[in-house]
């Protein structure tokens, strides 16, 4: 493909945008994913808050729809019927209006509100719509420390791949592999008829997801209950990163719409995160990597989500990380590889196992530059606007060739087009 110029770029990014807005909230990609996401949604409100202020606001209302009484912020809000994604509500079969899934994924939220608060253009809107989201936010961030951290060790536990929101990460396949195959619930995929299969998870990988699926619904979406019962329980280091920076971005709202109660809290839970966080960094991989709250052994593979401590504020080895960048970058033509292009189980075209995605790419180019490694900041975000201009608004890329993969019209990655248009204009 021959590059587009720029400007025609934002518009097209825009454009996909408007595409897949369904009404107040915007579909990952027709087809493929047909409902609200909630990471998705926290990145695709950024994005939307460039060109269309007040639709951002909408699409984080319309995915606290979904919030559940004890905070939960879900996985996926399913607004409206559709046979084109499986597991779809009935599978989850989760008492709520409207139906959602009944697991979470990584929380971008906080930091979206933030920063649509911090750049507005309406300032009177933007202080309404803030303030109305903020006791939301303070639930949310409640039941990440009750639900998944109860012990008060810092770290808070994932419990099934698609939390992480990095679902067939080689860092998961040691515990998958002693999570049983049986399934209650017919599977029946649909993304392999939109999408090649091999450059999507395996049938095994989901005969496992659809298990952690059954076990939760037979324990009753309960959470307690789902964290003790749960073969797979993890501290994902992309999540605990990605919480840590939305604890700050919190703290900040709370300085504006929180009582000093608020205040403590957010700052205890913060202060907890920070030495935990550092419990997962590797120092002869140079980097961070999850850990196995069952076996307590750190998982072996090296994936982009060890970077995203910078993008969290914890910036202690940030020079050792642009050294392990670097080393990645010697092997691949375009960063962030999801996978360490030097693990044996790196593979370039396969989703969360080896390709490039633009919205991880984004957080970690934040963390860099904030931590003051400029060069690495400006790689990251140049590569990933030329893998855009070349390939347009895939859903991942091969960081080999720069192939665009996936699903072709993607959200996210729209609107990270967007925001990098305005970074580094
Ligand atoms: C399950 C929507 C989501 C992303 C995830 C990505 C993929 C879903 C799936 O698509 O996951 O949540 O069915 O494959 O892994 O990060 O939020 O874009």
């Amino acid at each position: 493909m021959t590059e587009r110029p720029q400007a025609a770029h934002t518009d097209a990014a825009r454009a996909v945008l408007r595409t897949n807005d369904r009404g107040g909230y915007t579909v990952p990609t027709d087809r493929l994913y047909p409902f609200q996401w909630n990471w998705d949604s926290a990145f695709v409100a950024m994005g939307w808050g460039i060109f269309d202020e007040p639709r951002a606001w909408q699409e984080l209302h319309r995915l606290l729809e979904g919030q559940w009484e004890d905070g939960l912020v879900p996985q996926i809000v399913f607004h409206a019927p559709s046979d084109d994604y499986f597991p779809g509500p009935e599978v989850w079969g989760v008492q709520h209006d409207p139906p959602t899934s009944g697991i979470t994924q990584p929380p971008v939220l906080a930091t979206a509100t933030r920063r649509l608060l911090d750049r507005t253009r309406d300032h009177a809107a933007a202080e309404a719509e803030a303030s109305a989201i903020y006791p939301k936010l303070l639930a949310s961030h409640r039941w990440w420390a009750e639900a998944r951290d109860p012990g008060r060790t810092g770290l808070v536990a994932t419990l099934h791949p698609w939390e992480t929101g990095m679902d067939n990460s080689p860092a998961w396949d040691s515990i998958l592999d002693r999570v049983p195959t049986e399934t209650t619930s017919e599977i029946r995929r649909r993304d392999t008829t939109h999408i090649d299969p091999a450059f999507r998870p395996r049938a095994i990988d989901y005969q496992r997801f659809i298990h952690l699926v059954d076990l939760f619904r037979a324990e009753g979406w309960e959470a307690a209950r789902m964290l003790r019962a749960s073969p797979f329980r993890v501290a994902d280091i992309g999540t605990n990163a990605i919480l840590a920076r939305a604890e700050r971005d919190l703290l900040a709202l709370a300085a504006r719409f929180g009582s000093a109660a608020d205040r403590a809290t957010i700052e205890a839970r913060l202060a907890r995160a920070e030495p935990a966080i550092e419990t997962l960094w590797q120092e002869a991989a140079g980097l961070y990597r999850s850990r196995d709250l069952i076996g307590g052994e750190i998982l072996p593979a090296s994936t982009s989500a060890g970077f995203l401590p910078l993008f969290g504020g914890v910036h202690r080895h940030a020079a050792q990380l642009a050294k392990t960048l670097e080393s990645w970058l010697a092997r691949v033509r375009y960063a962030v590889p999801s996978t360490d292009p030097a693990h044996p189980m790196f593979e370039p075209l396969r989703y969360w196992r080896g390709p490039v995605w633009a919205v991880v790419n984004w957080m970690i180019a934040e963390g860099f530059a904030s931590a003051g490694q400029a060069a690495q900041a400006t790689r990251i975000r140049a590569d990933t606007r030329a893998l855009i201009g070349r390939e347009g608004f895939s859903e991942y890329f091969d960081p080999t060739t720069g192939q665009g993969i996936g699903g072709g019209t993607f959200s996210w990655t729209a609107a990270i087009e967007l925001l990098l248009a305005e970074e580094t204009a």
